[in-house]
Formats: C-alpha cells, sequence, structure tokens
C-alpha cells in the first residue's frame, strides 16, 4: 500500500492492511504492540488498540481490554507491561526477571503505569457493540477496576498534593525520552551500561532510541521503585513530575467513566466531579501563558519545565478547556508547525535538542497525533483535522505502520507493523 503526499491512499487496500498488522500481532487474549521490539502487552498501547479493533471485532476489543484489567494490583495500578508467559524472558529488557512484580503467581508485570487511556476506551469499546458487551458482562466487570485504577492515581499517585497524579519514571509517561525529562533526569545516578543487555538495539537503529545514559537512568529509577516495593510513600523518588498530557487522558477517562457509571448503574456523580477537579488542577498548575502551552512540572527540584513538548498541547482534547484557543495558536504555530510537517511533532521544531528521527525527541507518533485530532474536532477546527487525518493516513501507508515518522520528511522509523499505527488507521476509517 502506498501513497504519497500528491496521491491519497487506496482505503481499502490501508484497511486490509492495518486489519491485518492487528491479526499479526494478536497472542490469543492481547495484542503486541509490535513483534520484534516488544513482544508483551504494553497498558497504554492496549488502549489505543482496542480503540481500533473494535471496528474489526468488539468482542476482541473488550478481551484486549480485560487481559489488562486481569493483570491489575491490589491498589488499583494497572501495570505498564503484563508479560506473555510464552515469550521468552529475556526477549525483552527490562523483563520479568527484572521487575519481580505482579498481583498474582502466573501474572507477571512490571511494577510502574502508562497515561490512563482505558476508561475512555472501555467507554468506546463498550459503544462498538452494547448487546455483546451486555452478554459479556463487559462494562459491569470493567467498571470497579476502572474505578480502582483512578483512585490509585487519585490518591497515592498525588505527590504534589494538589489534585494532579504524579509520574515515577520517564516510561510512565509513554514519552521516554522526551527532552522535558533531560533536567530532572541530570539528578539521577545511571546504572553503568555493563550492568545492563538491553534488547531494542537488537531490532532498530541505536540513532532512533534512547541513549545507554538514558537507559543507565531508567534502569537506576525503576530499581529504586521495585527496592521499596513500589510503594510511593516509602519510595525517595529521585524523578516526579507532573505531566500534562498524562492528566488530560485522566480528565477525558473520567468523563468517560461517568457514562460506564451510568450505564453500570452506579453513581457518575464523583467522576464528573473528578474530571472538573483534575481540569481545574491543570489550568492552575501546568498552564503556562507567555507560551500559550501546558509545562510539565517538577515536584522534586521545583518549578514548570522550561520544555516544549507535546504532551501541552493533548489537553485540547478535554472539552469545554477555556485556553483552546491559546493552544490552538500554538499548535499552528513554529513549534509544532500543524499543517506544515507530518502529522504532529512529539517536541519544539525549533528547540534546542530536537532531533526528527529519535524516539520522542521529535519524531510524529500516531497516537499523539489523534489525541491532538480529536482537540481539534472537539474545538470545531475542522478543515485542520481534516489535514492532519489525511497526513497521519499517508504517513501510515508510506512507512508500512511505522512506529513513528520524521515529521520533516515522513519517513518511517522505529518498527513497521506497530498495533497502535494500524489501531489509529481503522479508527480514522470508521
Ligand atoms: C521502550 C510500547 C511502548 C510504548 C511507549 C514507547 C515505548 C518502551 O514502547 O516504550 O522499550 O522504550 O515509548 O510509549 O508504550 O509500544
Amino acid at each position: 500500500v502506498r501513497g504519497t503526499r500528491s496521491d491519497a491512499p487506496d482505503v481499502a487496500g490501508l484497511h486490509r492492511a492495518a486489519a491485518r498488522v492487528l491479526l499479526t500481532n494478536w497472542t490469543g487474549s492481547s495484542t503486541v504492540p509490535s513483534r520484534t521490539l516488544y513482544p508483551h502487552q504494553w497498558s497504554w498501547d492496549s488502549a489505543f488498540i482496542a480503540l481500533g479493533l473494535r471496528h474489526l471485532s468488539p468482542r476482541r476489543a473488550q478481551r484486549e481490554l480485560e487481559t489488562l484489567l486481569g493483570a491489575q494490583w491490589d491498589d488499583g495500578r494497572l501495570p505498564h507491561i503484563v508479560f506473555d508467559t510464552a515469550t521468552p524472558a529475556d526477549a525483552y529488557f527490562p523483563g520479568p526477571r527484572f521487575w519481580r512484580a505482579g498481583p498474582y503467581p502466573g501474572v507477571r508485570t512490571s511494577g510502574i503505569v502508562q497515561p490512563p487511556v482505558h476508561a475512555l476506551a472501555a467507554w468506546e469499546v463498550f459503544r462498538a457493540d452494547p448487546a455483546e458487551a451486555g452478554r459479556r458482562g463487559f462494562l459491569t466487570r470493567a467498571y470497579p477496576r476502572l474505578a480502582a485504577w483512578h483512585r490509585y492515581l487519585g490518591t497515592r499517585r498525588d505527590l504534589g498534593g494538589r489534585g494532579l497524579a504524579a509520574i515515577v519514571h520517564p516510561w510512565e509517561s509513554g514519552m521516554d525520552n522526551s527532552p522535558c525529562w533531560d533536567g530532572p533526569l541530570a539528578r539521577v545516578e545511571p546504572v553503568p551500561p555493563s550492568r545492563f543487555r538491553r534488547r531494542d538495539l537488537d531490532h532498530a537503529a541505536s540513532a532512533d532510541r534512547p541513549t545507554d545514559l538514558d537507559y543507565g537512568r531508567y534502569v537506576r529509577l525503576a530499581s529504586d521503585y521495585r527496592d521499596h516495593g513500589y510503594d510511593d510513600a516509602a519510595t525517595p523518588h529521585a524523578f516526579a513530575v507532573e505531566d500534562p498530557a498524562f492528566n488530560a487522558l485522566l480528565v477525558l477517562s473520567e468523563l468517560a467513566l461517568a457514562r460506564v457509571a451510568d450505564a453500570v448503574g452506579a453513581d457518575p456523580a464523583p467522576h464528573r466531579k473528578r474530571a472538573e477537579e483534575v481540569t481545574a488542577a491543570l489550568l492552575d498548575l501546568l498552564w503556562d501563558a507567555p507560551s500559550g502551552l501546558f509545562l510539565c512540572r517538577d515536584l522534586v527540584g521545583g518549578g514548570l519545565i522550561r520544555e516544549y513538548g507535546v504532551a501541552g498541547l493533548v489537553p485540547l482534547a478535554v472539552p469545554g478547556l477555556p485556553v483552546a484557543a491559546d493552544l490552538l495558536r500554538t499548535a499552528a504555530g513554529e513549534r509544532f508547525g500543524l499543517g506544515r510537517v507530518h502529522m504532529v511533532p512529539s517536541y519544539d521544531l525549533t528547540g534546542h535538542a530536537f532531533e526528527p528521527a529519535r524516539y520522542w525527541r521529535g519524531p510524529s507518533w500516531f497516537n499523539i497525533s489523534r489525541l491532538v485530532h480529536l482537540g481539534l474536532l472537539e474545538h470545531g477546527e475542522t478543515a485542520r483535522a481534516d489535514a492532519l487525518r489525511a497526513s497521519m493516513l499517508r504517513a501510515a501507508a508510506r512507512s508500512g505502520f511505522a512506529e513513528y515518522v520524521d515529521p520533516l520528511t515522513g519517513e518511517g522509523h522505529g518498527s513497521t507493523g506497530f498495533a497502535w499505527t494500524a489501531a489509529t488507521v481503522l479508527d480514522l476509517l470508521a
């Protein structure tokens, strides 16, 4: 399937090819992000994947989310990786032997989390086939688990004590090596590269990936957390940040959870209230009027982090956001170049740390571009939304469903046959 800037992709062919990616990556109970790089189940990937899968098989999309919810810990956390027991333990680093974690014997997981897209996905998956969902008791079983997940984020993860959920590891943002983390990470003593063996470099170019120094710091933070029993209060967090994308997704998921609550006969009001509170806290604590962008807040060093990452545009998807017009101006301005580059870059095009091919330091990603697309639709920006949609479809078709693309050339990088890329395409074509 090929599409270039001038000729639109062949829609039927693109749909078939996207469906093929999701079939190939399906393990029987969930979908791997990539057959090579990421051979397990990832938390926020599964939510984006379920949003696409619902158009192929609502039942399978329910199963995808149920597998993740089945790995929930007693404290409510949804782990960022659920390890596939049929895959060799050393296929991915850090694997189950590193994390030494899981809710029960037989279910092995990591101990950190990823952005809360799950309630949003669960509600949309339900709506794709309410009768099938009803027969399987999908929402009734998912609701208490999703509520417990949000409760975990609202209590144990409110490390700043002002109503936002904090992340304690760059991996928790889903944007691993974003330049936003360079400052906070500089305080972390890296584990020397001789002490661990990266597996990602077996499958991807090192120029496209985080560096060994980044990995040394990721390993240090994760092992400190592990050695404190993944206890949020007991761990002396060297990294703790309030991230606007993470919290905006929490708002969207609380709003979705209110609908879920309504559908299962529970009280939706606390979820709506929580969505309002998190929105207010986002505006209060993370909005930066001079740059017209939401920034990350460093809870260890103190203050806003003056790096302009795409996480700051994600709150555009929040309904009724009072600063939407400013955010739109920023999206279309020189930092993010909306409409003039391929999709939405992950970092400031004019920034000192911008690298067009290195992972979260500039490349455009499909899940994030889709969230910005939803934000444009939410605020009536139909023409810009249509152009962004076309840009995403073209980039997916050209790149063989790449993990991410260079915003300046549209060239694919990372793995091909990437699950959330295919899922996002199915969602855009629906
Ligand atoms: C890694 C699976 C995950 C995504 C993250 C992405 C990457 C894992 O892959 O992290 O090994 O670096 O940054 O967002 O969930 O697709």
